[in-house]
């Protein structure tokens, strides 16, 4: 079956050999990236149904898919991290027995090919052949995977001249099967650099050079290689000068990260020449330069982002960039004029619409409360090239990344965190980021709004014990003799009506500014017993309707009793992780206990 193939790499060709046997595909295709096989791919998806085409003067390039429906997001009861030592893989993930793991899966994945066509995806994280890049290869019997894998990865046969006769490969097994939610399965095997995922034909399942590879596996290669894999995106913001500084954040899923990558400066400050730029939305791949200062590259090629909510006043640059070349996934579809729509697109919903299940929808039966009767999916996604992001930035194809000057944690807190503050040190810094909590979104299955603690943004995407992943946070900070300053934001806290106090999208801009003033040494802040916060004034308000200098005081407050309550949730959430938790990040808990009972 592998006649012709384009590689004589044994580890490649003995691997598929070994998972082509297993899967028994009718016949195996090699996806090289060019656009006359990715068309007829295309064509193949149309006519068997599993993507629709668009209208193509409206959106050029633009296709529909819909899920299964109960396969609409990552499903973390079903993600397991398979390293020989349950204590490696630690409290916060599901583990199984690599072996016990391999035996059950290769039931599933038996014959599941037959009739099928095995595709072969060869791809890089990172700029092909750059010293920050990582290669994969991903077998799987979905169109789809392979259409939208050509959009978020760099795919062709260049990873596989570049790879030349090297094992260093992630393998990466996708199979659709039966879509049984039970027999659903996303696996990591971190010693062997292998990714099996069964059962599913969602993004986060099954695009397994994003969240498998990128932050899972990547993660664990960073600790052993001294570098780190985080969950966050990149953006430079342009002063008039000409300067460009470079901040990453990292947000839990669905939190608006892509919206912060692609924000629109607030008049105030386009009109003085600032600009922002997008290096990435999603994953960041960080390294010490040899300047002493951390580096970042983006390892992905596109956005893969959450549809809902996404507009002309949220994110203009975002809604512009799926405009063409865009795979959309369980949006409604608008048979009048063969287009898209979301709840938040605009205030016209279609009239003749098919909604996420493929059933006709009547938008005057929407309850903004009730989600089932959404025509898209609160989770639906469009997959589109960074290429087509009005505001990419001109270094995002730079294989020495960027000089990062913040990270900015975040979550979505109703209470407790204020709009901005800073921590005081790299391990404080490190100590921010563990403690973080944030109400949940419907990026994975799960009841959503409740709050939990997700360190980092990594919960889900650590592919290894926590403890240790936050020791390696600590070790890092050594590592780096120019460190970033550390932040937390909070773009979420509302008043006692439940209403947002913060405007949010383009006015984080204001945030940024007071942080990377901070980075430069150039505003003052308050020390508290969380850490700095701004001066009230130092935040600015110009041309902002509503905010008043009280808002940002009432943004700015600390309410120590619920810091107290969540001090108590900290403890019990590293208790939880187990005996791995560094001393020092206790040490920070005790202190901070300190200074809010002082
Ligand atoms: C994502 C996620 O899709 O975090 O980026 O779920
Ligand atoms: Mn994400």
């Amino acid at each position: 079956m592998l006649k012709n193939a384009p590689t004589e790499n044994k580890y490649v060709l003995d691997w598929i050999e070994e998972m082509a046997a297993l899967c028994s595909p009718e016949s195996i295709v090699w996806i090289d990236g060019s656009e006359a096989q990715t068309e007829q791919l295309r064509a193949e998806a149309c006519a068997t149904g599993e993507m629709i085409k668009l209208d193509q003067e409206k959106l050029p390039g633009c296709y529909l898919h819909r899920t299964a429906v109960n396969d609409v997001a990552r499903v973390e009861d079903r993600t397991f991290i398979c390293t020989s030592k349950k204590e490696d893989a630690g409290n916060i993930n599901n583990w199984m027995d690599p072996e016990e793991c391999k035996q059950r899966l290769t039931k599933l994945y038996r014959n599941s090919m037959r009739d099928k066509t095995m595709y072969v995806i060869p791809y890089s994280m990172g700029i092909v052949g750059s010293p920050f890049a990582k290669y994969g290869i991903e077998l799987t019997d979905s169109i789809y995977v392979v259409l939208n894998m050509l959009i978020m990865t760099r795919v062709g046969f260049d990873v596989l001249s570049t790879l030349g006769g090297s094992p260093d490969y992630i393998k990466g097994l996708h199979a659709r099967a039966e879509l049984d939610e039970k027999n659903r399965y996303i696996v990591h095997f971190p010693e062997e650099n292998t990714i099996w995922s069964i059962n599913s034909g969602y993004g986060g399942n099954v695009l397994l050079g994003k969240k498998c590879f990128a932050l899972r596996i990547a993660s664990y290669l960073g600790r052993k290689e001294n570098w780190m894999a985080e969950h966050m995106l990149i953006l430079g913001v342009e002063y008039p000068n000409g300067e460009t500084k470079y901040v990453c954040a990292a947000f839990p899923s669905a939190c608006g990260k892509t919206n912060l990558a692609m924000l629109i400066p607030p008049e105030y400050y386009s009109k003085k020449g600032y600009k922002v730029h997008c290096v990435g939305d999603d994953i960041a791949w960080l390294r010490v330069g040899e300047d002493g200062r951390l580096w970042a590259v983006n390892p992905e090629n596109g956005f893969f982002g959450v549809a809902p909510g996404t507009n002309e006043k949220t994110n203009p640059n975002a809604l512009h960039t799926t405009l063409k070349d865009t795979i959309f996934t369980n949006v409604v579809h608008n048979t009048k004029d063969n287009t898209v729509w979301w709840e938040g697109l605009d205030k016209n919903p279609p009239e003749v619409a098919i909604d996420w299940r493929g059933n006709p929808w009547d938008h005057r039966k929407y309850d903004k409360n009730d989600k089932s009767t959404c025509g898209a999916h609160p989770n639906s996604r469009f997959t589109a090239k960074a290429t087509n992001c009005p505001c990419l930035s001109s270094e995002f194809s730079n294989p020495r990344g960027v000089p990062i000057s913040a990270i900015i944690f975040g979550g979505r807190r109703a209470k407790t965190a204020p709009l901005v503050y800073q921590s005081t040190s790299w391990q404080n810094g490190a100590f921010v980021g563990s403690i973080m909590a944030s109400e949940t979104t419907a990026a994975a299955t799960g009841e959503v709004g409740v709050v939990r603690r997700d360190p980092m943004a990594m919960r889900p995407f650590v592919g290894y014990d926590m403890g240790d992943y936050f020791a390696h946070w600590l070790n890092m900070g050594k590592l780096i003799p120019n460190p970033p300053k550390i932040f937390h934001v909070n773009w979420f806290r509302t008043d006692d009506n439940g209403s947002f106090l913060w405007p949010g999208f383009g006015d984080n801009m204001r945030v940024l500014m007071w942080i990377l003033d901070r980075c430069e040494g150039k505003a003052d802040a308050r020390e508290t017993a969380i850490g700095f916060i701004p001066y009230a004034t130092d935040i600015c308000i110009e041309g902002l309707d509503g905010v008043t200098l009280d808002t940002v005081e009432e943004l700015l407050e600390i309410d120590r009793s619920a810091w107290l309550s969540d001090v108590e949730g900290v403890k019990a959430f590293y208790k939880q992780i187990g005996d791995r938790v560094p001393s020092e990040l206790y040490s920070e808990l005790s202190a901070l206990e300190g200074r809010l009972t002082k």
